[in-house]
C-alpha cells in the first residue's frame, strides 16, 4: 500500500455556514471536491497526526464512498486511529458521545441533516472537536483558509474496507475500529434517564407511542432504545430503515415534513406521545395527541422539570438559547435564578459556555434541544427527557405544555421561511431592513412601539471572540419580537427566515391559533422588510 500524492486546485465554495459544508451530492462528486475540503481540515489542525478521529454519517446517498475515501486519506495524513461506526452510521449526537468517550481529537461527520438526500439531494461534512462540538468560527475559518490555496492531498492506495462488520483491522500503519454505533449512546442515555420508571410507563398498557425516524439515522438508534429496552411496542418506531434517499422525504422533523407521524397523532385514536427526529438525529419534534410543542416551549418546560430527571436532579448552571428562539426559556430561568444566555444561531456557539460550566441545558427555534452530556443537540435525548417527565407526572403532554403556559404565561412564537430566492434580493432586503434602523426605534405600529432595533453581534462570555451580523432584530416594548435572517445551511439561492414572537400573559387568550395570534406582527414584518416584493412571493414556503 503506497501514499498518493494528487495535485489539485482550490475551489472556492468551501466555506463552512452554520452547520459544516453542505452542497449538492453532485457539488461534492466533482474530482477532487471532498478530498479537498478533508486535506484542507488535516492540514489546518495542528498535532492531529497518530490522533484518533471518529467517523460517521446520517446514511445519506455518498455516505458510504466518502467514508472510504475519509479512511485511505487518513491513513495517508498520518492519523493513528479512526472510531467508523458500523455500516458507515453514527447520529451526529451520538459522534459527541464517542469523541468524548475516547478522548478523541474530533471526529468528522457526514451529513447535511435535514436536506434531502440522494442523488439529487444534498451531502454534508461537519468537524468536530476534542470537547465533541461543532469545531468554533476560528477553526472553521482556518479549514477555509486552507481551502483556498490547497494544492495536494495524500491517499492511501488501498482497496475499499468492509465497514459493515463489528472489529478491527490495519490501514496502512492506522487503526480501524469498527464500533456499533449505539452502544455507547444508549449507555449515556441510561446514565441521564430513569429507565426503570419510563419502563413502566411504556409498557403499563395505558401509555403509546409513535417515534418517526424518517428513513434516517436514528431508525437502529429508536428501535434499540425504544423497543428493545424499555419495552415499547414493536412497531413503535415508524420508518426505522435509514435508506440513501430517506425515502423521497426531506428528513426535517416538522409538522409539515413528518407526515407519517402527524397524520397519526391528529387522527382519532392517536397515540399518547409523537416524536420524530431528523437526518443525523439532532433536532427534534414532540407532539402530544392532536397537539404540538413549539420548540421554543419545549426547551423551557424541559428547564422547568429538569429536577424531576436523575441526570438533571441536582440543579441547572444556567441555560442557553439561540437568539432567535422564543424567550419562554428566559422566564423560567429567571424563577429558577439560574443565567440565561442569548447566542448567535448554532450549535457551535454553545460549546464554550457548556465547556465552562455556565449553562446546564441549551437549545434553539429550529428543533434542537440538548445539554452538556454532549457538545451538539440531541434528538433522541428530548425525546427521552419528555419521557421522563411525562412517567413522572402522569400528564398528558397537552396539560403539562398548559400548565406551563398557566404559570409563565405563553410566547407565541413562529418562523417563515421564503426559499430559494434570488440572493442578491434577499441581500436587498437585509439592506433595506437595516436601513431603517435609526428610524425604527419609537415608531408605533398599532400597539407595538419599537424599542430596539440593531444587528445582532454576540461576544463570547468565555474566550471574548466576537461574532457580528446575526440576525436583524426589532424588539418592541412589551419584549415581542420579529428577526430578520438569511439561512446559513441553504443549498439553493438564498433562505430568508422570519422569527415572530409575542407574549401573552393573559390565559384566556392561550388557545388562540399562533398565527392568529401573531396576525399583527407578521403585518408588521411585512411593512418594515417589503417581504413581498423583494421576494416575489404571496407566502412563506414553510411555517413552522
Ligand atoms: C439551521 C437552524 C439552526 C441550526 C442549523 C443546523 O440553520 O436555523 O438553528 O443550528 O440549521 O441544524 P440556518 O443557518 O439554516 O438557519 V442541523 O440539524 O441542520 O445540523
Ligand atoms: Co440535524
Amino acid at each position: 500500500m503506497s501514499i498518493q500524492v494528487v495535485l489539485t486546485q482550490p475551489f472556492t465554495d468551501q466555506k463552512p455556514g452554520t452547520s459544516g459544508l453542505r452542497k449538492p451530492v453532485r457539488v461534492f462528486q466533482q474530482p477532487n471536491y471532498l478530498e479537498n475540503f478533508i486535506q484542507s481540515i488535516f492540514d489546518s489542525q495542528e498535532g492531529i497526526g497518530g490522533k484518533t478521529l471518529v467517523l460517521g454519517g446520517d446514511g445519506r446517498y455518498y455516505n458510504r464512498q466518502a467514508i472510504q475515501t475519509i479512511l485511505k486519506m487518513a491513513a495517508a495524513n498520518g492519523i493513528g486511529r479512526v472510531l467508523v461506526g458500523c455500516g458507515g452510521l453514527l447520529s451526529t449526537p451520538a459522534t459527541s458521545c464517542i469523541i468524548r468517550e475516547n478522548k478523541a481529537y474530533g471526529g468528522i461527520i457526514l451529513s447535511a441533516s435535514h436536506n434531502p438526500g440522494g442523488p439529487d439531494g444534498d451531502f454534508g461534512v461537519k468537524f468536530n472537536i476534542s470537547n465533541g462540538g461543532p469545531a468554533p468560527e476560528k477553526v472553521t475559518e482556518a479549514i477555509y483558509a486552507r481551502s483556498r490555496e490547497i494544492q495536494r492531498y495524500q491517499i492511501l492506495q488501498a482497496a475499499d474496507v468492509n465497514i459493515d462488520r463489528i472489529g478491527s483491522f490495519k490501514l496502512g500503519t492506522m487503526d480501524v475500529e469498527v464500533m456499533d454505533p449505539v452502544a455507547s449512546y444508549l449507555k449515556l442515555m441510561e446514565s441521564l434517564f430513569d429507565f426503570d420508571r419510563i419502563k413502566d410507563l411504556l409498557t403499563s398498557g395505558n401509555f403509546s407511542m409513535c417515534m418517526d425516524s424518517m428513513h434516517a439515522v436514528t431508525g437502529p438508534y429508536a428501535k434499540r432504545i425504544f423497543e428493545e429496552t424499555l419495552g415499547a411496542q414493536p412497531g413503535t418506531v415508524i420508518n426505522g430503515e435509514p435508506l440513501e434517499d430517506f425515502g423521497g422525504g426531506h428528513p426535517d422533523p416538522n409538522l409539515v415534513y413528518a407526515k407519517a407521524l402527524v397524520e397519526k397523532m391528529f387522527a382519532d385514536e392517536a397515540p399518547d406521545f409523537g416524536a420524530a427526529s431528523d437526518g443525523d438525529g439532532d433536532r427534534n419534534m414532540i407532539l402530544g395527541r392532536k397537539f404540538f410543542v413549539t420548540p421554543s416551549d419545549s426547551l423551557a418546560i424541559l428547564t422547568a422539570n429538569a429536577h424531576l430527571v436523575p441526570g438533571y436532579k441536582d440543579g441547572l448552571k444556567g441555560v442557553a438559547r439561540s437568539m432567535p428562539t422564543s424567550s419562554a426559556v428566559d422566564r423560567v430561568a429567571q424563577k429558577l435564578g439560574i443565567d440565561c444566555y442569548e447566542t448567535p444561531t448554532g450549535w457551535k456557539f454553545f460549546g464554550n459556555l457548556l465547556d465552562a460550566d455556565k449553562v446546564t441545558l441549551c437549545g434553539e427555534e429550529s428543533f434542537g434541544t440538548g445539554s452538556n452530556h454532549i457538545r451538539e443537540k440531541d434528538g433522541l435525548w428530548a425525546i427521552l427527557f419528555w419521557l421522563n417527565i411525562i412517567a413522572v407526572r402522569r400528564q398528558s403532554v397537552e396539560e403539562i405544555v398548559k400548565a406551563h403556559w398557566q404559570e409563565y404565561g405563553r410566547n407565541f412564537y413562529s418562523r417563515h421561511d421564503y426559499e430559494e430566492v434570488d440572493p442578491t434580493r434577499a441581500a436587498e432586503l437585509v439592506e433595506y431592513v437595516r436601513s431603517q434602523f435609526s428610524s425604527l426605534p419609537g415608531r408605533q405600529f398599532g400597539k407595538y412601539t419599537v424599542a430596539l432595533a440593531d444587528d445582532f453581534c454576540y461576544t463570547d462570555p468565555v474566550d471574548g471572540s466576537v461574532s457580528k451580523n446575526q440576525g436583524l432584530r426589532i424588539v418592541f416594548t412589551d419584549g415581542s419580537r420579529i428577526v430578520f435572517r438569511l439561512s446559513g445551511t441553504g443549498t439553493k439561492g438564498a433562505t430568508i427566515r422570519v422569527y415572530l414572537e409575542s407574549y401573552e400573559p393573559d390565559a384566556n387568550k392561550h388557545h388562540l391559533d399562533t398565527q392568529l395570534a401573531l396576525k399583527h406582527l407578521i403585518a408588521i414584518a411585512e411593512e418594515i422588510a417589503q417581504i413581498k416584493k423583494f421576494t416575489g412571493m404571496d407566502a412563506p414556503t414553510v411555517i413552522t
